[in-house]
């Protein structure tokens, strides 16, 4: 098939699906059109003669204090259409995307072309930003306009039909993750450098949001640390960053806690660590809970949202209510004292991972593309 992808280019969340799902449908043979504003980051170390990107640029005009991307995407996702011969856009995350594969797909049915939007809504185009009556029209109008929409987990779409005025079906289809790259690999060197002193390793990834409740980690690990020997490792960036920095040097040794950024070889990290902690306010699915545990790392977790279906409470992690800073300080502790649970629950994290595998979820994804292409309603 011939699919046009759309998504936001970043380093985590639905870019990061969208380009895996890309790059696995590119290596089984379709031809994959992913259209940005930007190359996507995980397609930059990615060479494959089925994959193609075409940037939407905008021109500057005095006019616009905010230039129009919406109208920009649409106009491309037309200009593709028609050059690629696309058999279907696949858009992720609903704002603005569903919206301007609405208006694109009306544009080609006037020249004859069929092309069915595919809509895969991710989590806060559903249960943060899409809910504010400042998108929710639209956002309800394109979810209902297009041809297939898919949740990335139970727990999210139950959101979708609580929060919106549904009417089409939505299939859950989860995220998924590639062992080839997310596999647990030797970097001793690297944890020596980190814990010289053979202490525990604590990882937290995010885009520092304020959904992502970042201070949690942090008060978290500096409870723990004054009982074991640990290091925490912040990787990504985001607007809370600052107040983290700000509140480490407030309660914390800063010598034990390292703001890494954004980093591209994320599983390498995640190949030294003992625990990844994910307190989120709000998460759909938990994307990097998965990737810790395809890497042999337990998750410590709130319970909010899809997190329950992927880590499960006292196997391959735990899960605690929302901001239980000291039940997470206290599970975290009761798994790095006990070696011999700690290695266990690395071998159950690891086992439920696998039921994730791209291997398993891609024919999925592919599947559900002939059954909106043949669907008549869309025809
Ligand atoms: O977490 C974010 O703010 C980013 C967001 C996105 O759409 O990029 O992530 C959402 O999509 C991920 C991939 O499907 C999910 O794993 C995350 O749980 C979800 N985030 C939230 O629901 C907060």
């Amino acid at each position: 098939m011939n699919i046009g992808i759309v998504c936001y280019p970043t380093f985590g969340g639905s870019g990061v699906v969208a380009t895996e799902l890309g790059k696995g449908l590119a290596q089984k043979g379709h031809k994959v059109h992913f259209i940005t504003y930007k190359e996507p980051a995980r397609l930059l170390d990615t060479f494959n003669e089925n994959i193609f990107f075409h940037e939407v640029s905008l021109n500057d005009y005095p006019l616009f204090d905010y230039a129009p991307y919406e109208t920009a995407l649409a106009s491309k996702l037309v200009d593709v259409a028609l050059h690629a011969d696309l058999d279907i856009f696949h858009v992720h995350y609903a704002i603005p995307h569903a919206s301007a594969a609405y208006m694109a797909r009306q544009i080609l049915l006037q020249r004859g072309i069929n092309v069915p939007v595919i809509t895969t809504l991710h989590g806060t185009d559903i249960t943060l930003v899409g809910r504010d009556t400042t998108y929710e029209p639209v956002v309800t109008y394109s979810i209902n306009q297009s041809c297939g929409v898919t949740a990335v987990s139970e727990s999210l779409k139950a959101d979708t039909f609580a929060h919106f005025d549904i009417k089409n079906e939505i299939e859950v289809i989860p995220n998924f993750i590639d062992f080839s790259r997310f596999k647990k690999t030797n970097k001793d060197h690297f944890k020596k450098a980190i814990a010289p002193n053979g202490e525990k390793i604590i990882v937290h990834t995010s885009n520092f949001r304020k959904v992502k409740r970042v201070e949690d980690v942090i008060h978290v690990f500096c409870s723990l640390s004054k009982e074991i020997p640990a290091k925490l490792l912040l990787i990504g960036d985001g607007p809370e960053r600052q107040n983290a920095e700000k509140l480490v040097r407030n309660i914390c040794s800063s010598i034990d806690v390292r703001f890494l950024g954004k980093q591209e070889a994320v599983e390498e990290l995640l190949a030294i660590a003992d625990v990844f902690l994910l307190p989120s306010e709000s998460e759909s699915f938990g994307l990097a809970a998965l990737e810790a545990m395809a890497c042999e790392v337990p998750v410590v977790s709130s319970n909010a949202g899809g997190i329950p279906e992927v880590n499960i409470d006292g196997v391959t992690g735990y899960l605690l209510d929302v901001g239980d800073i000291k039940g997470m300080a206290e599970k975290t502790l009761s798994l790095l004292k006990d070696e011999n649970k700690l290695a266990q629950f690395k071998k159950n994290a690891y086992a439920q991972a696998q039921k994730f595998d791209i291997s398993n979820i891609l024919p999925q994804y592919e599947a559900f593309y002939h059954k909106i292409k043949d669907d008549r309603m869309c025809k």
